[in-house]
């Protein structure tokens, strides 16, 4: 976010056949509902476009397979969130992207990646998402987007029209991690990817982790994406989302985060998925979400 006259683009993507449960498709809806809009007019940003990517809520074609679900309809929604954020970016905005289900930053790396050669992302979630597909043992996409950005699932940037080229693991940083399946573990061990887990936060607090953090996804990049899937805070702050995990992010630890990554001038875009009103408790996680996309947008305390 540079500059208060800079546009915000928020590009609502309904969709969530790619988690484990119904529900994260009404997320983009619960966070206008909870006052999104009114906070980013409020803080100044114009906006640049508020579009809403047209998504599947169900399929019969694709639901017989058990290695990847909704394969095809992931990759249709991936390609038209991939052309308004790359869209956005040309007016030289500041895309906002509302999930869904986490596969829906598929798309949004898929624009960014058109835009940007060399992106750092920070991956704030209690999971990795690096399955890939024949790791998966859910089969939920959900849990395979860094694959997909990274380049190491079939199903990948590659496949997506106007998508640019694969993130460099060196870039990307992972804050939150608490459930991770033997294979991602493997992963990130392999690739040497930077991964502060709960018990990284607890024991060198969050400022040292989001200095680290913002050091290593800047470094030599682009800019920064900031990808946040709301199940890295505890589900006691954040119980609407689809799959909770104890130990997670305080309110404060969150929002710290969010108002360093604020005055670092060097985000270029954020997503924020994984709202589920179904399984939410008066609207507590979406307005929550509210709170720290405006704190990523700059709103300070005084
Ligand atoms: N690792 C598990 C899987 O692949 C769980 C993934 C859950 N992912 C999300 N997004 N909720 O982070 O299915
Ligand atoms: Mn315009
Ligand atoms: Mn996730
Ligand atoms: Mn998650």
């Amino acid at each position: 976010v540079k500059t208060h006259q800079q546009e915000v683009a928020l590009i609502k993507v309904p969709f969530g056949l790619a988690g484990a449960r119904n529900g994260a498709e009404l997320g983009p809806d619960e966070l206008i509902t909870a006052g999104l809009k009114r906070e980013i007019a409020s803080l100044g940003f114009p906006l640049n476009r508020e579009v809403r990517v047209d998504c599947p809520t169900q399929s019969a074609t694709s639901l017989g397979r058990k290695t990847v679900k909704y394969l095809n309809e992931v990759q249709q929604v991936s390609e038209h969130v991939c052309q308004e954020v790359a869209s956005a970016l040309e007016e030289g905005a500041f895309p906002v992207v509302l999930g869904g289900d986490h596969s829906v930053a598929i798309g949004t790396l898929a624009g960014l990646t058109a835009h940007y050669s060399n992106l750092g992302v920070i991956w704030f979630d209690a999971h990795a998402d690096l399955n890939t597909e024949e790791h998966s043992l859910t089969g939920n996409m959900h849990g395979m987007s860094v694959a997909a950005f990274l380049g190491h699932s079939a199903f990948n940037l590659s496949q997506i029209r106007g998508a640019g080229s694969f993130v460099n693991p060196s870039n990307l940083v992972y804050i939150g991690l608490r459930d991770l399946d033997e294979y991602e573990k493997e992963q990130i061990r392999a690739l040497g990817i930077r991964a502060f887990t709960m018990h990284d936060i607890d024991r060198m607090g969050m400022q040292h982790v989001i200095d680290q953090a913002m050091m290593i996804a800047g470094d030599g990049t682009d800019g920064i994406h900031v990808s946040f899937d709301m199940d890295c805070l505890d589900p006691r702050e954040a119980p609407g989302v689809g799959t909770p995990v104890p130990g997670g992010l305080s309110y404060r630890e969150a929002h710290f985060a969010m108002e360093c990554l604020a005055t670092s001038n060097q985000v270029v875009s954020m997503e924020l998925v994984e709202v589920n009103p179904l399984l939410d408790q008066n609207r507590h996680t979406a307005r929550l979400g509210v709170g720290l996309i405006a704190s990523l947008l700059g709103k300070s305390i005084l």
